[in-house]
């Protein structure tokens, strides 16, 4: 072999290794406490043009499960590809508890999304409300850089306070700098301004920012731009209200309280707000006022994922750059009469997914396999031709990105000390004390039905699915 044989073929060998390795960027949206209440999802009442937009394009998914109902843990899910059995009581804790194995030398912590993409050659920069923390900082008012949440993920993590001040007093704020105090919590806001008179306009064009910088980088990256709404209160722009003005918004399927033992609670987050006398689950147009907002901020992320979009598209970035859009959570708008997340119910636990990828076949077709976020991390190592790490839970979705009908698997998720999990025709709910809720989605009573009492024999073969996933510390049982 000539020596410009052997050169051509090293050639070959690295620069197709290169190019195949790392020509992918990744952009995550994350949106904060976003159900599926998505026009291409079945809401059809909600303007939300520009995530129907990139799900017509990409692949979403009606049945994606979180693997916890709370920002902090379900975070920690998506984020790491593990379930995070070992902080179950932390709740918004969890990725800082982890944070002290990672900086512990005498502890072994499997790497993060982000930092596996880091190690393997992405630069990664992460904006808003990503992690748990806005910014990924602790501190009493999460800004202090000798804490972080997430040690050796992110080149850079950024949240832009603007009048806020700090990163907490921006994820609860109001608008044009007002931030929440016991005095001052009201839930609910539209007032005349424009994008940036709520924290999320600025952390949308910081990610803009990013993204110009990052394009013109000499390493593909790895972008996350969280959005805090439609998270409480409900602050908006008024224009974004104004859509639904005259829109007919439908009152929550089964408002009733449930009976018996389940994970109902009594919205101790939302009813901590300024609700001035009123109460969603005795006043129905209050509700629906309420549902109303929720909207808007919905709509006001909508702009937000558009702004994102048309820059990728500016840039040149959209042709080689997955973008996978995701909320941290569902949302009870009223059903099982509860008004925010924390429940192990559908309402909770579901939330929408859309992964695009530039050269993805059968666009638009949405799928209603069930899936997991833990799911996302083998995913997302899959489509950039990075190795694909052993330590995530997750199943590769590849199959599903190449066929909308094929088939997903069983979603788990866990609540402090409570397990749940969800197949194509049940919920099975297992307590700490040994109950058990047991729902069977094929009836019309769904998840107000507990069935588990005449129907032990799908209980454990339920049970065996979850240790199978989970291993045996998925179950906690009081003495
Ligand atoms: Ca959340």
């Amino acid at each position: 072999m000539s020596k410009y044989v052997i050169a051509a073929f090293i050639f070959w060998v690295y620069g197709s290794a290169m190019s195949f390795a790392q020509d992918k960027n990744v952009l995550i949206i994350f949106i904060d406490d976003l159900r599926p209440e998505l026009n291409s999802f079945g809401a059809n009442y909600i303007h939300s043009p520009n995530i129907d937009s990139l799900n017509a394009r990409g692949r979403g998914f009606s049945r994606h499960y979180v693997n916890a109902p709370s920002c902090g843990p379900s975070r920690y899910a998506f984020l790491t590809g593990q379930y995070g059995l070992e902080y179950r009581g932390e709740s918004n804790q969890s990725l800082f508890k982890r944070a002290e194995g990672v900086n512990d030398e005498n502890v072994s912590i499997a790497p993060s999304m982000p930092e596996w993409f880091r190690n393997n050659g992405y630069t990664t920069v992460s904006v808003g409300k990503v992690s748990h923390h806005p910014g990924g900082r602790g501190g009493d008012n999460w800004d202090d850089s000798n804490i972080s949440e997430m040690p050796n993920a992110w080149d850079k993590h950024i949240m832009p306070v603007a009048e806020w001040e700090s990163p907490k007093g921006a994820m609860h704020g109001l608008a044009n700098g007002k931030v929440r105090t016991p005095d001052n919590r009201d839930i609910i806001e539209a007032v005349d301004g424009n994008d940036k008179s709520y924290p999320d306009g600025h952390i949308a064009e910081e990610g803009l920012r990013q993204i110009d910088a990052l394009v013109k980088g000499d390493k593909p990256f790895f972008l996350a731009i969280g959005l805090i709404k439609p998270h409480l209160p409900f602050g908006v722009p008024k224009k974004y209200f104004d859509l639904y003005e005259n829109v007919e918004i439908p009152p929550a399927l089964h408002p009733e309280k449930p009976k018996g033992k389940t994970t109902w609670h009594g919205s101790g987050e939302f009813m901590n707000y300024n609700r001035w006398g009123k109460d969603p689950r005795e006043d129905k147009d209050f509700a629906l006022k309420l549902k109303k907002y929720y909207a808007a901020c919905v709509s006001y992320a909508d702009k937000h994922v558009g702004d994102i979009i048309q820059k990728l598209k500016e840039t040149g970035a959209d042709k080689n750059t997955i973008v996978v859009l995701l909320g941290d959570h569902g949302w009870h708008l009223g059903e099982h009469s509860i008004w925010g997340k924390h429940s192990l119910f559908e309402e909770s636990l579901r939330s929408p997914l859309i992964i695009y990828d530039p050269t993805m076949q059968n666009r638009g077709e949405m799928s209603d396999a069930i899936v997991e976020s833990v799911d996302v991390f083998p995913t997302l190592c899959e489509l950039t031709d990075l190795p694909t790490p052993n330590f995530t839970k997750g199943t590769s979705l590849i199959p599903i990105l190449k066929d909308a009908k094929a088939s997903g698997h069983e979603a788990v998720a866990i609540k402090a000390h409570t397990t749940t999990i969800r197949t194509d025709q049940y919920r099975l709910v297992q307590h700490k004390s040994g109950e058990v809720e047991l729902y069977d989605h094929n009836t019309l009573e769904g998840e107000v039905l507990n069935i588990a009492e005449d129907h032990p024999e799908t209980v454990r073969r339920l049970k065996k699915l979850i240790i199978g996933k989970m291993g045996k510390k998925a179950f906690v049982f009081a003495d």
